[in-house]
């Protein structure tokens, strides 16, 4: 058993050397997924009884109000995002024993909590995709993993995350080589990724991609009909920020817009 152990944690350790990324299947317990979306239902229930006077229905899909909700004004759905960024629950994939033992084994030996959030992917909707991009954003060591997790079955149909595989090997691609996209997000030129595969991760909840902060990748639209819910969260090795003393992070010049 533990040889078996062993052997995995060397094959996931130089996939993700190799490619700048690996799937792991069931990485998160299903309590962990059951916490953050008892917690979603309970938020959007009482907003939705509310705002819109719907009925709380104990037995209702966990999300069902929200699309309904975030229509309401873009003010009102800026607030409501924001609350669902600090929901408790999302605290409990970065702490989960799995994921801490999984950055442990990649090489991240004080995994600090860089940060920690929810995307929700209306249908259709195109204006919060990521273009193509690298997780450069408040990095404050080179020795960090952003694990991507779905809280539902990811494919092509609902917006897979597009990878390079890789494309890390690139390294950090500076601030002025990139452009703005006309959502003000950061975006990296195709001609940088030319040579790598693209791929598109399909997976099942309580799987988690993850990757290297300079694995070139995207977002794709979600093109069913359903609202596509992931956690991600990122982490820092806390051994490895030899720029406290001076107070210098050497990543922020990485960036060209002002997201954090
Ligand atoms: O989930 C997505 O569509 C994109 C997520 C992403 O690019 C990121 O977490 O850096």
């Amino acid at each position: 058993m533990e040889k078996l152990k062993k052997q995995n944690s060397r094959r996931i350790t130089k996939k993700f050397n190799q490619d700048g990324f690996v799937v792991i299947k069931d990485l998160v317990p299903g309590e962990v997924t059951k916490k953050a979306t008892s917690e979603i239902k309970s938020i959007l229930d009482i907003e939705a009884k509310r705002n819109l006077n719907e009925e709380v229905r104990r037995r209702g899909q966990f999300d069902e109000h929200i699309v309904k909700l975030f229509r309401l004004d873009e003010e009102y759905r800026g607030r409501l995002y924001e609350v669902l960024q600090d929901m408790n629950s999302l605290y409990q994939y970065a702490t989960c024993k799995s994921i801490i033992d999984i950055s442990n084994e990649l090489g991240v030996r004080a995994p600090n909590i860089r940060n920690v959030g929810v995307r929700i992917d209306i249908p259709g909707e195109d204006e919060y995709l990521q273009p193509l991009h690298q997780d450069v954003n408040s990095m404050r060591t080179e020795n960090c993993l952003n694990f991507w997790v779905p809280i539902q079955k990811v494919g092509p149909e609902n917006g897979a995350l597009r990878v390079f595989k890789g494309s890390h090997e690139i390294g950090p691609i500076h601030a002025e080589k990139k452009e703005l996209n006309k959502d003000g997000y950061e975006s990296i030129p195709k001609r940088f990724v030319e040579e790598y595969e693209e791929i598109h991760c399909t997976i099942e909840p309580g799987d988690a991609v993850i990757f290297h902060p300079y694995l070139v990748h995207g977002s794709e639209t979600n093109r069913s009909d359903k609202v596509r819910w992931t956690v991600i969260v990122r982490y820092d090795d806390a051994t490895q920020m030899d720029w406290l003393r001076d107070g210098e992070n050497p990543y922020t010049s990485l960036r060209k817009d002002d997201a954090n």
